[in-house]
């Protein structure tokens, strides 16, 4: 057994690995979310500023107590084509285990030391009165009570208008003094946040304890690439961030979602019913590549005026690249989980804006089409398929009332109004299209499919 990184043991990790130098005392942050997203990416960039960050999980304490023994140093490892490149993150400072420590988070919330508070909990978390949005409530009027001093609440999550989307998700559950204050006090920026972070596996940890010739059980692993552009509206103080920030986020989260995270939930699901292990697997299947680019040029491009002196063909080329980086080993399953949740901002809100512009709906339709075969278990070859969705009894009832027909399964899923808003749901020309993809899907599988396109 090798020895665990620790500011102890630190000293002894190679000179090729990159390490803190003196690292912050006090952390001026709270960051919700101990996913490995977070650590590859917000913790990065804070890495490089003086601030600390306090890093909280809601329910699970397996990554905090590793963090917690590694006095919050971990190893984020960039996979590019020619390999890894190691480095050592210092930024966070101290833990939280927001189930078991709630005073103790509430406290932080309100204190007058924090001034940020970052999330990464998912799409789903923000329909959960109980969960976070009900922990920044209580945080918000005990803040108001003792201190008032501002706070900037700051969500990193793939939502469009994701800081529009906290404050509607908190602001009802406050009462009127506490809203009124914090409409003056609380800030709600917008980001979008861009960094490719498969789940850590067996190989994440290995690979990060033959460099350091330590153990790290909070290592992590990203690709290259990383982008961050803020809405540069903040209550109060924020770190130095070498993110950009801008006044209009908006046209960089589409850009995002409907692109790379739209393109990214379509290979989910047709790889996972072809039985292809990664997103690089699913794109190289025959025939991925071509309707990745036709979908991005012919459906998402025209379906919105992407920001500023951008294409969205030339970002969409780049995304596919980045998706074919061998070294990132990105399963299928892992995107394809919480579909009901993803698809209205990746699928459903493209295809309600080309039917708005009277484009055609036609390749966008195979995405939902694969997504309403996984949602029934199977895969092409006969294997089971983890329907990992909050809604997933919903979605198993709805395909199971509707019987075998494709043009039946279609209609029921459609019909499912937390998940496909109206105009898209009655739309003629999408049914259509779906059905006739899903009829294809069942006939012949994904792969061939694919190559017959
Ligand atoms: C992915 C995203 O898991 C998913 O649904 O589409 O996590 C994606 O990898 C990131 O948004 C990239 O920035």
């Amino acid at each position: 057994m090798k020895p665990v990184l620790s500011q102890k043991t630190l000293g002894s990790v190679p000179g090729t690995v990159r390490v803190p130098g003196t690292r912050p005392t006090r952390p001026g942050m709270l960051h919700i979310g101990a996913g490995a997203f977070h650590r590859a990416h917000q913790a990065v960039y804070t890495d490089d500023t003086d601030w600390g960050i306090t890093i909280a999980a809601p329910r699970s304490r397996e990554v905090i107590d590793a963090l917690a023994a590694q006095d919050g140093l971990y190893t984020v490892a960039t996979l590019g084509p020619d390999g890894a490149d190691l480095r050592v993150v210092g930024a966070i400072v101290d833990t939280l285990h927001i189930a078991t420590e709630t005073e103790r988070a509430l406290d932080l919330i309100a204190s007058e030391d924090t001034h940020v508070v970052t999330l990464t909990i998912t799409e789903k978390a923000y329909r959960d009165p109980e969960g976070v949005p009900g922990l920044l409530a209580r945080g918000l009027a005990r803040r108001a009570e003792r201190s008032g001093a501002p706070l900037t609440i700051l969500c990193c999550d793939n939502l469009p208008d994701n800081g529009e989307t906290t404050r509607d998700a908190v602001e009802p559950l406050l009462d009127d003094a506490v809203r009124a204050w914090a409409a003056e006090h609380v800030a709600f920026p917008s980001s979008m946040v861009d960094r490719i972070v498969p789940a850590s596996t067996r190989a994440t940890y290995d690979r990060a304890a033959e460099a350091l010739g330590l153990a790290d059980a909070a290592a992590v692993e990203a690709e290259p690439f990383t982008q961050w552009v803020i809405e540069d509206r903040f209550a109060g103080p924020r770190p130095d961030w070498n993110a950009t920030f801008t006044d209009d986020v908006a046209g960089w989260e589409r850009l995002k979602l409907r692109t790379l995270n739209g393109v990214h939930s379509t290979f989910a699901y047709l790889g996972a019913l072809a039985g292809v292990e990664t997103i690089s697997e699913a794109l190289a299947l025959p025939g991925a590549r071509g309707f990745a680019e036709r979908l991005i040029a012919e459906q998402i491009a025209p379906s919105f005026t992407p920001p500023d002196g951008r294409s969205t063909v030339a970002y969409g080329q780049e995304v596919l690249e980045r998706f074919a980086n061998p070294g990132i080993r990105h399963r299928c399953i892992q995107i394809a989980m919480d579909g009901s949740q993803k698809l209205p901002q990746r699928l459903f809100a493209t295809i309600a804006d080309l039917a708005a512009a009277g484009e055609r709906i036609d390749h966008i339709a195979l995405p939902l089409a694969a997504w309403i075969r996984f949602c029934a278990g199977r895969a092409d070859d006969g294997a089971e398929l983890p329907l990992d969705d909050p809604l997933a009894p919903v979605l198993r009832e709805s395909l199971a009332a509707a019987g075998e027909r494709p043009a039946a399964r279609v209609e029921a899923i459609l019909g499912i109004r937390q998940v496909v808003p109206e105009p898209v749901a009655s739309n003629r020309e999408l049914r259509l299209a779906a059905t006739a993809w899903l009829s294809d899907l069942d006939r012949h599988g994904a792969a061939v499919t694919l190559e017959h396109l």
